[in-house]
């Protein structure tokens, strides 16, 4: 049996989860189920980041001891992620013992590989990161944009990991192994990254209390990113007795983080594992990031988006399907509550429902609840009324179109793969409208005709819903018995479904609706209350607002800044031939770094669908990291005649608005996916 080894980031228990942890989380359920239901032995773990000094602060803020305070953070995540139904095989907490035994032992072996030595570290920390930060400036804190403030000064005694040494062995792995990093404009970035030279990392603090003791030598704690990365073989058992699998499910075929940890996770990781001689993981995929309001979704920001919030208004498969289909993997995603009704509304109530309700219903109707026999348009070679053909037709493309879902899933393009399925549902609806059935049944001579578009629609439907079922397991069983049928569409392997094999015969169970139209109006109030009475009421209190990590707030949607401020000037009219004058495009960020000695430029490199790459400078590194912007589709004014910065050449300029006195850019883009290069206008 195909094995697959699956994880998420395990998640800090700073504060509560939000929108962001589960989307992940829900990412990699819908891969596991998908692989599950193809006969792969998957393993799927996440869990919770439980050391640092970002938990520990978190918990003094609370007056709370730190113990404490993570037990009754995760106690939460457990019961969000098991009400949403997530089906991990393990939930690894870094305070578990075996894990602590089991990351003591692989500082140990590394040191003992010679990749640790003791030294003295000094320079900038940024908690929220847990990041040792560069220096930008002589002697000047190094804004973190992330999480809006200026790192702290460490001076102190520390274990270092020989990450330099690891420089050409990551450069050579990345080139030998291109599906290593994924998608392909994070591979580039962090191939330039490691080319621009690695430094030792301090990977013990003194001052940190909450951590792993370094063994032989208990003043130090592990630093936390190489006891949390550990988790993903910790939990498989290596370097402890307790856990067991990883000679089986070791190495991870598919390792999901979100961008804004993936350097961590494809440097330091394989570092640390070469370092010791373990295989490294096969693909690790960086998502996307949920926006609201312009920014990233965060704790540390106070935009999140609340889980219970989302379950108390949306069914879990409706959250389900919205992060798989509205959100291009791999791309950002603005979250709005609005999104995911009008989603729901057109794809799922008038979409799906519509389709598995009018079809049941004319099982019921036309032939006394039983599904009726295959039809001779697929069983007889002599089949030749045009009727006949139309029902092949559909076969045809509804067993195409399964390829491309199976492509496009495999490829993790999620959105595309239910694109798939959602042209053979149109295709199925139209095939019932235009043969009219209602009126077939007028007269008992059309029978045949009757039950072929009848059962074609069935078996559409059975194609359907035996994709669907990873995405929406719930409804997809609902669908199954409905429709009659044994087993459950989590056990059907839809590459083995032959058309032609629904059982005819069988009575169709109770035809139920299933998304029922949702009143946008009416349930948006009901949120906006929800939110004020959460925000009142929030039991959970992680951090408190005077810590520099925000307490989760839930925000009105959209967050708009800008709404007391003056509206700026009107410039002089112009005509329209002024207007198309400018060339404006879409580009997607294929790379960003910082500019060095210039606090507010990133250099970004685009593909503005021309032969040729871009390079433009943009005055936004205050408020963007260079890992938030790439990957994003932004709007470039692309005839704009080159100019000279710093000694790099801008090809252009990005379009952001401009907030407050500060003119703070919140940068451009689009909800939907558009192809880089096209023309605004
Ligand atoms: O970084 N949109 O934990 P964390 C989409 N403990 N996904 C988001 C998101 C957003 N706006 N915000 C968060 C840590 N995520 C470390 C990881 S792993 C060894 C240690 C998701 O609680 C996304 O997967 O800050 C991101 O990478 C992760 O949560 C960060 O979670």
């Amino acid at each position: 049996m195909k094995k697959f080894y699956i994880t998420t980031p395990i998640y800090y228990v700073n504060a509560r989860p939000h929108l962001g942890h589960l989307y992940t989380t829900t990412i990699a359920d819908l891969i596991a189920r998908f692989k599950r239901q193809r006969g792969f032995d998957v393993f799927f773990l996440t869990g919770t980041d439980e050391h640092g000094q970002k938990i520990e602060q978190a918990a003094n803020k609370r007056n709370h001891p730190v113990k404490e305070h993570v037990d009754e953070v995760v106690a939460e995540y457990l019961d969000i992620f098991s009400r949403y139904g997530f089906s991990n095989d393990h939930w690894i907490r870094t305070t578990d013992d075996y894990h602590k035994e089991a990351v003591q032992e692989l500082f140990r072996k590394a040191n003992e590989a010679g990749y640790i030595y003791k030294g003295y570290y000094e320079g900038w920390f940024c908690v929220g990161c847990a990041e040792f930060k560069e220096e930008e400036e002589q002697g000047k804190a190094p804004f973190c944009p992330l999480h809006d403030r200026e790192a702290e000064r460490v001076s102190e005694e520390s274990y270092f990991f020989k990450l330099s040494a690891f420089q050409e062995p990551l450069l050579k792995y990345y080139e030998e192994h291109p599906e290593f990093i994924k998608p392909e404009s994070r591979r580039n970035e962090i191939i330039n990254f490691v080319s621009s030279g690695l430094k030792d990392l301090s990977v013990s603090r003194v001052s940190v209390k909450w951590g792993i003791p370094v063994l032989d030598d208990p003043a130090h704690t592990i630093y936390v990113w190489f006891d949390a990365l550990s988790n993903y073989i910790t939990a498989l058992g290596w370097g402890n007795k307790v856990r067991s699998g990883f000679d089986k499910y070791w190495p991870a075929d598919l390792q999901l983080v979100g961008k804004d940890i993936l350097r961590f996770h494809t440097v330091y990781w394989p570092a640390f594992l070469m370092a010791v001689g373990i295989e490294l993981p096969k693909t690790v995929y960086a998502h996307g990031m949920w926006i609201s309001g312009g920014r990233k979704i965060s704790k540390e920001l106070g935009n999140i988006i609340d889980p219970n919030i989302l379950l108390k208004f949306f069914s879990r498969d409706y959250v389900r399907y919205f992060s798989a289909r509205e959100m291009v993997f791999g791309l950002d995603g603005d979250f709005t509550y609005s999104a995911l009704i009008n989603r729901v509304n057109s794809d799922l109530a008038k979409g799906l429902g519509n389709l598995v309700s009018r079809t049941l219903k004319m099982v019921e109707k036309y032939c006394q609840s039983i599904i009726p026999s295959a039809p001779k348009a697929f069983t007889s070679p002599d089949a030749s009324e045009s009727w006949q053909k139309t029902a092949q037709a559909l076969r045809d493309s509804t067993i195409e179109l399964s390829k491309v879902f199976e492509l496009e899933f495999n490829d993790y393009n999620f959105s595309r793969a239910l694109e798939a399925v959602w042209e053979i549902i149109s295709k199925v609806d139209k095939y019932i409208s235009d043969s009219v059935p209602w009126n077939l049944a007028k007269d008992p001579s059309n029978k045949e005709h009757l039950d072929t578009v009848l059962y074609t629609s069935l078996e559409a439907l059975r194609f359907i819903t035996a994709m669907l079922a990873p995405i929406m397991p719930d409804s997809t069983l609902s669908i199954w018995l409905q429709m009659g049928l044994a087993n459950k569409p989590n056990d059907i392997n839809p590459e083995s479904l032959i058309w032609g094999e629904l059982p005819s015969g069988n009575k169709i169970g109770e035809v139920k609706a299933l998304f029922p139209n949702l009143d946008k109006d009416k349930l948006m109030a009901e949120i906006e209350e929800e939110k004020k009475k959460m925000s009142d009421s929030n039991e959970v209190k992680p951090a408190e607002n005077t810590s520099p990590i925000t307490e989760v707030v839930a925000v009105t949607e959209p967050v708009i800044e800008t709404a007391k401020e003056p509206i700026p000037e009107l410039k002089p009219m112009i005509n329209i031939d002024d207007f198309l004058k400018v060339d404006l495009r879409v580009a997607q960020v294929l790379e960003a770094e910082r500019v060095p000695k210039a606090d507010k430029l990133l250099r970004l490199v685009l593909d503005a669908g021309e032969e040729n790459k871009r390079q433009i400078l943009a005055g936004i590194a205050q408020y963007y990291t260079p890992e938030e912007m790439v990957g994003r589709k932004i709007i470039i004014v692309a005839n704009l005649e080159p100019r000279k910065l710093r000694g790099f050449e801008s090809q252009g300029m990005l379009l952001a608005a401009s907030i407050g006195e500060a003119g703070k850019p919140v940068v451009a883009g689009f909800l939907e996916d558009v192809p880089n290069g096209a023309r605004l206008k």
